[in-house]
C-alpha cells in the first residue's frame, strides 16, 4: 500500500496524540484519586489503569506504524509490504481493547455503586459479552476486504457475529442498568442518564470504523481513516470518559460530605 506524505503523517499524529493523552490522562487519573471519597477511589483508579494499559499499547502501535513503511523521497510517498519494512500489526489495537473494555465496563458499574449482587451479576455479564465482541472482531479485521458492505465474506460475518454482544452490551446499559437505578436520587440517574449516552455515542465509532474499508474502495484512503477513527474514538472513550467518571465520583464525594 502506498500513503501520500500527508496520509502517512495525519496517522503517525493521531497515533502521536493517543500516546500524549493517554499518558496525560494517567498523571491527572492518579491525582484525581485523592480528592474523591474513598468509596470511589477504584473507580478512579481503574480509569487510571485503563489509559496506562492504552499508553503503552499506543507506544508499540506507533512503533509498529513506523516500520510498517519506507519513504521514498522522488514521490514523496511512503510504501509498505516491501523490503526493509515490517507488517503493521493490528493485534494491538484488539489485545488493548481485550483488557481495557472489561476495565470500562467496571468503572462505569462502580461509580454508581450498586448493591452487590446488582453489581456482580451486571459485571458479570457485560465482561462476558465485551470478551466475545472482540475475540469475534478480531479474525475479521486482519482478514483481508474481499468484499463491499452487505456483501458475503469474512469481514461481513465477523462484524456481524461481533456486533451481537455489542448490542446486548447496549441492552443491559439501557434497560437492566434502567431497572436498578430505581432506588438512585433523580441527580443519579441524570448523570447515568448521560454517561450512557458518551458510551453509546464513542463505541459506535469502532463499528464504524470496522467497516470503512467495505465502504471506500481506495485502499490507502481506508486505511488512513479507519486508524484514525480508532484512535479519536480510543481518546473519546477512555481519558474522556474516564474525566466524566471523575466527575460523577466528586459530586457523588460532595453530597456525600455534605450529608455527613
Ligand atoms: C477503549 C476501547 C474501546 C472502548 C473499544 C471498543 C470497541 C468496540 C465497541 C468494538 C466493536 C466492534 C463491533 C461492534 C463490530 C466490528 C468489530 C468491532 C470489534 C470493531
Amino acid at each position: 500500500m502506498t500513503l501520500s506524505l500527508d496520509q502517512f503523517n495525519l496517522v503517525y499524529n493521531s497515533l502521536s496524540l493517543a500516546v500524549a493523552a493517554m499518558g496525560a490522562a494517567f498523571v491527572y487519573f492518579l491525582l484525581a484519586r485523592q480528592s474523591v471519597h474513598e468509596k470511589y477511589r477504584l473507580a478512579v483508579t481503574i480509569s487510571a489503569l485503563v489509559v496506562l494499559v492504552a499508553f503503552y499499547h499506543y507506544m508499540r502501535i506507533f512503533d509498529s506504524w513506523n516500520h510498517a513503511f519506507v519513504y521514498d523521497p522522488a514521490t514523496m510517498s511512503y510504501t509498505s509490504g516491501v523490503p526493509g519494512t515490517l507488517p503493521f500489526n493490528e493485534g494491538y489495537r484488539y489485545v488493548d481493547w481485550l483488557i481495557t473494555v472489561p476495565l470500562l465496563l467496571t468503572e462505569l458499574v462502580l461509580v454508581l455503586k450498586l448493591s452487590k449482587d446488582v453489581t456482580k451479576s451486571l459485571l458479570t455479564r457485560l465482561i462476558i459479552a465485551a470478551i466475545a465482541m472482540i475475540v469475534l472482531g478480531y479474525p475479521g479485521e486482519v482478514s483481508p476486504v474481499t468484499e463491499k458492505l452487505f456483501e458475503f465474506g469474512p469481514r461481513g460475518i465477523w462484524g456481524i457475529l461481533s456486533t451481537i454482544p455489542f448490542l446486548y452490551i447496549l441492552y443491559v446499559l439501557f434497560t437492566e442498568l434502567t431497572k436498578s437505578l430505581d432506588r438512585q436520587p433523580e441527580a443519579v440517574k441524570n448523570r447515568v442518564f448521560w454517561l450512557r449516552i458518551i458510551v453509546l455515542a464513542t463505541w459506535g465509532f469502532y463499528p464504524i470504523a470496522y467497516i470503512v474499508p467495505m465502504v471506500i474502495s481506495d485502499p490507502a484512503t481506508a486505511e488512513v481513516i479507519r486508524q484514525v477513527g480508532y484512535s479519536l474514538a480510543d481518546i473519546l472513550a477512555k481519558p474522556a470518559f474516564g474525566i466524566v467518571v471523575v466527575g460523577i465520583a466528586m459530586i457523588k464525594s460532595e453530597e456525600e460530605k455534605a450529608a455527613a
